[in-house]
């Protein structure tokens, strides 16, 4: 089987990220899970740790921002990255069950993910934080998170946090359903069929 990986460079005046990353990493696949994430917002680098670790990604991701500004262009565009190279290394969508769905309890927090692999890029998130900033991550950045990495994936993303107290838990149980779903929606179910009507995603 090709093996599902991608190296990227992704350089602007505000941001320079480098990631590597390989698909098929989950306990059984024969491959070492290797995750390192470097961002330089500690929240952040934990948010991608979990999705990489939980998708049964590798990945290693250094992004050197202009954190003197504020957050905002490393949390953009860091997602930006991960969303091209996901969609580079998954190549042409076929041989895989393209639709997957996530719900990840954290404590009290509950939420859900659903992905949908289909090259067409949309993203609706529900996730009602209340806090200004979790670390030096600002909330808002969050969904913007999930919305660049769908729209720059090129995949439909629905995140929700159904339930939840601590926006911490409420934020991480977010990632980690998106975790569980991309899991689902790449595994290769054996066959080399487009999963489509259409015969073309
Ligand atoms: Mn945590």
């Amino acid at each position: 089987m090709a093996s599902r990986t991608a190296s990227i460079s992704r350089n602007t005046n505000e941001t320079q990220i480098t990631i590597t990353i390989n698909l098929d990493c989950t306990p059984g696949s024969g491959n070492t899970q290797t995750i390192d994430i470097s961002t330089g917002i500690g929240f952040l680098d934990h948010m991608y740790h979990a999705l990489a670790k939980h998708s049964g990604l590798s990945l290693t991701m250094n992004c050197k921002g202009d954190l003197w500004v504020d957050d905002h262009h490393t949390a953009e565009d860091s997602a930006i990255a991960l969303g091209t190279a996901f969609k580079q290394a998954l190549g042409e969508v076929r041989g895989i069950r393209r639709y997957g769905t996530g719900f990840a309890p954290l404590d009290e927090a509950l939420s859900r993910a659903v992905i949908d692999i289909c090259s067409r890029p949309y993203c609706v998130t529900d996730l009602g934080l209340r806090r200004e900033k979790i670390g030096d991550l600002s909330t808002e950045m969050v969904p913007h998170v999930f919305y660049s990495f769908a729209m720059a994936a090129g995949v439909t993303l629905h995140v929700d946090v159904l339930r939840g107290e601590n926006d911490h838990h409420r934020c991480e149980s977010a990632f980690k359903a998106l975790a569980l779903a991309i899991r689902q929606a790449i595994e290769r179910n054996g066959g080399n069929d487009v999963p489509s009507t259409k015969g073309v995603l």
